[in-house]
């Protein structure tokens, strides 16, 4: 996939034109599994607007950012896994491994999760 590509295929998701499978929509935001998940739940929560990634979306729309983690709340809601705990987790840029700049969460949960780093 070119990085043109890659950039704008959230959107194409968020706008129908790439199936996903869709967890939950709202006027603000987008939530779908991920293709390669690493979890028995993962899920991927987007603004329908673009912003590159988290800290573009924090410094430029803050409301949205709490928006974008409501929806994390509801996606483990409907997927169950409210009481059992979740991760949210946003890579941003080179050294957290972020391929799509199309900022996301990643909702993780369903089974118990390896410790972060080790
Ligand atoms: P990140 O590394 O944080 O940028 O995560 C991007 C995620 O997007 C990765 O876990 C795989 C997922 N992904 C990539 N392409 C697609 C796709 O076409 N559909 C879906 N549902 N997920 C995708």
């Amino acid at each position: 996939m070119s990085e043109a590509d890659a950039d704008t295929l959230f959107e194409r998701i968020v706008g129908g034109e790439i199936p996903a499978d869709v967890v939950y929509q709202d006027e603000t935001t987008f939530a779908f599994r991920d293709v390669r998940p690493q979890a028995r739940v993962h899920v991927l929560v987007v603004p329908r607007k673009r912003y590159r990634n988290l800290a573009e979306l924090a410094a430029g729309d803050p409301r949205l950012l709490s928006d974008v983690v409501a929806t994390a709340r509801k996606v483990a809601e409907i997927e169950g896994i409210l009481e059992s705990g979740y991760r949210v987790v946003f890579n941003t840029d080179g050294d957290a491994g972020q391929t799509v700049f199309h900022v996301h969460a990643h909702v993780l949960g369903g089974e118990p999760l390896g410790l972060f780093g080790a």
